[in-house]
């Protein structure tokens, strides 16, 4: 083990990051499952499920995105779903095995409006007894004091990509804007969910550039989600060279080794991914997948083949509990 990955840090250079890539795949592999060890049940996995509450029209023009009104995308838009329906899609999410019920709304920022519809959908799905995240887009101090003391978990609002390469994929919010939602989220300690994506055309230092963001956030975000591009037609980014899966699941290793103590989740993308490279990921350290088989608009393995993995894998759904608390553990 070198010292470069002893302890929690914030202060990681992109040399540093780079090196950790630029390792022989074997010693990576096994610096992450030390570092996942450290820490975790290391056959534990936590599964998460998604529902899409305000679907399409979003004014934004992440270039990644179906819902972007800017694409002619084949997508139904959809008013915000009606609080029995979000409800309905809890319950079962929980049936299959879900323990956290993650909502997502293709809008830019939530209006007052729709943020007090949302808290109620928050507190429905926390009386089932389930976790809850949301990811609305950006908020305000006062937005996000409400979801707060609406008992929210988590918040998912990613970073995407690299500082440099995220003008080639978004023009409509800066990445400051993105720091500037995090930092509310922060300071009302909601659990943090931040990553991003790969696969879409980035450089390998843009991918060791936006893991160096993540990591050196004043805290590690409690979850990481690692999305790999859904190409979907008509959107900008729709026939990208296809990212390799080495470098993949490089990139899951390097997250776990440098934000030991987060969970990192294998997130979009694992509809085009083999058995044995999901395996490999969870190897190199991830221990969470979103569960269902949609995410937001786009497919996602059946409930039934994620647990036949597991099986075979020994993966205990559900129990990932750290070994020490959390550095960042929210109230
Ligand atoms: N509209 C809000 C926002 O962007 O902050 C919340 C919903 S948005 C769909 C949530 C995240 O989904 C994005 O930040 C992006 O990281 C991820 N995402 C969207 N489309 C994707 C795709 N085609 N492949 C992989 N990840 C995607
Ligand atoms: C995240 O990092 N990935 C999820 C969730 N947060 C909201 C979204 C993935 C969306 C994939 C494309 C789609 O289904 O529309
Ligand atoms: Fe809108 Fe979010 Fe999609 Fe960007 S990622 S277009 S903000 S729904």
């Amino acid at each position: 083990m070198t010292d470069l990955v002893k302890a929690i840090r914030h202060d990681w250079t992109l040399d540093e990051i780079k090196a950790l890539f630029a390792q022989p795949f074997n010693d990576l592999l096994f610096q992450a499952q030390t570092a996942h060890r450290k820490y975790f049940d290391p056959n534990a996995v936590q599964i998460s499920s998604l529902l899409s509450i305000k679907t399409g029209a979003c004014p934004e023009d992440c270039s990644y995105c179906p819902q972007s009104a800017k694409f002619e995308t084949e997508l139904e838009r959809e008013r915000l779903l009606p609080i029995e329906e979000v409800k309905q899609a809890a319950l079962n999410a929980k049936q299959n095995g879900a323990s956290r019920f993650c909502m997502g709304a293709a809008w830019r920022n939530p209006t007052d409006k729709n943020l007090d519809k949302v808290i109620e959908m928050i507190s429905t799905v926390k009386d089932l007894g389930m976790e809850t995240c949301v990811t609305l887009g950006m908020l305000t101090a006062q937005q996000t004091k409400k979801l707060k003391a609406a008992g929210l978990d988590y918040y998912n609002h990613n970073l995407d990509t690299s500082p440099e390469y995220y003008k080639e994929i978004i023009t409509t919010r800066t990445y400051q804007d993105r720091l500037d939602t995090l930092e509310n989220v922060r300071a009302e300690n909601i659990n943090v969910c931040c990553g991003g994506i790969v696969g879409m055309g980035e450089t390998d230092l843009d991918r060791a550039a936006l893991l160096q963001q993540l990591a050196n956030l004043p805290q590690h975000p409690q979850s990481v989600p690692i999305n790999l591009l859904v190409q979907v037609e008509n959107t900008p980014l729709y026939g990208t060279d296809v990212l390799d899966p080495i470098e993949f699941v490089r990139t899951i290793a390097v997250a776990r080794v440098i934000m030991p103590k987060s969970t990192v989740r294998l997130s979009a993308g694992r509809n085009d991914m083999s058995e044995e490279m999901q395996a490999l990921c969870f190897l190199a350290g991830a221990n969470s997948i979103f569960y269902g088989e949609k995410l937001l608009t786009t497919p996602n393995p059946a409930e039934n083949k994620d647990m036949e993995l597991f099986d075979r894998l020994g993966i205990k759904p559900n129990a990932e509990k750290h070994h020490e608390s959390s550095e960042t553990a929210a109230a």
